[in-house]
């Protein structure tokens, strides 16, 4: 991707683990590799198209000088989120702090962090089989969408399904969301649970009925065996219930392990039932 690089922006502020240091100040350096679709600002050579550096160069030096953190890492860290949630133009970035004052008694070049954030795809999948089932999807759906780290960019129509497991229970509602986020795969679940948890979701049965269950699908290309995080969800191509909605939203969004479509997987599972 096309990216504009800020380099060595000079900025003196109070960061650091010493109180002498967070009252005396010193000088550090910033680095940005802001990774934008560059192409129209290109062609039509207009700045409303484009990231204006001049804005983010000033941004990043009044950040640095509002904010007193002990370490830069968590300088880094709030600070690209907040370029990333002001500047929608700009999908990651490749940021770098350096201090070349450190105080360690030593004699260093410079010391640095060095992060890379950006907005990732996920798509989660809805579902709700006890009381008002549509307004626990639509208030999730809500939830996510007003969340700062999270943008819902679609959203499947809800269908009814019949209960899938040996579990006896009342008939579901499904759907399915793409959405942008700035959340790691393990804190979009943890986000996603709170969701569930404010949903009076109590886990008793497994597989059993639920207010709210909110499942991660797919998170980019990525796949993710953790014992607690599963991705691309493991039982996705035997679920009508996930593939349907799924393949209103994203028929062509490939499984990046079985490199087949949504739609090539939704009709295989459809052809086997
Ligand atoms: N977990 C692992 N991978 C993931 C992932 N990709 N997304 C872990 C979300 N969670 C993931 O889930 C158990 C644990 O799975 C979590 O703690 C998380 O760390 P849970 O939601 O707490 O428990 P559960 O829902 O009882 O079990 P499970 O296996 O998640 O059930 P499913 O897969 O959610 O299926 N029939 C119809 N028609 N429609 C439905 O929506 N849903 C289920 C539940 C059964 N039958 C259904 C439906
Ligand atoms: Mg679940």
């Amino acid at each position: 991707m096309d990216y504009i690089e800020i380099e060595d922006l000079e900025i003196y502020a109070k960061h650091g683990v010493l109180s002498a240091e967070n009252q005396l100040g010193q000088k550090f350096l910033v680095s940005a590799k802001l990774y934008a679709d560059t192409a129209k600002a290109g062609l039509t050579d207009c700045l409303d198209y484009s990231i204006d550096y001049s804005i983010v160069c000033a941004y990043i030096t009044e950040y640095m000088q509002a904010h007193t953190f002990k370490l830069i890492e968590a300088a880094a860290e709030n600070m690209v989120n907040d370029l990333l949630l002001s500047f929608p133009l700009i999908k990651k970035i490749d940021l770098t702090i350096k201090k070349p004052w450190a105080p360690i008694g030593l004699p260093l070049k410079t010391v640095s962090v060095n992060i890379s954030r950006g907005w990732h795809t996920a798509y989660i999948a809805l579902g709700s089989n006890l009381g008002d089932k549509e307004s626990y999807l639509n208030d999730a759906i809500s939830a996510i969408n007003s969340d700062n780290m999270c943008m819902v960019d679609k959203v499947s129509d809800f269908i009814i399904t019949k209960p899938y497991g040996d579990v006896e229970q009342d008939n579901f509602l499904n759907g399915a969301i793409k959405i942008q986020t700035l959340y790691s795969p393990n804190m979009l679940l943890e986000f996603l649970q709170k969701l569930e948890h404010d949903a009076k979701r109590v886990r008793t049965v497994h597989w059993g009925p639920r207010t709210l269950d909110l499942d991660i699908i797919f998170y980019d290309d990525m796949i993710i065996d953790e014992d607690n995080l599963i991705v691309p969800h493991p039982d996705m191509t035997n679920r009508d219930f996930v593939l349907t909605p799924l393949n209103q939203i994203a028929p062509h969004h490939m499984h990046p392990i079985f490199m087949k479509s949504v739609g090539e997987l939704h009709a295989s599972l459809l052809s086997r039932n």
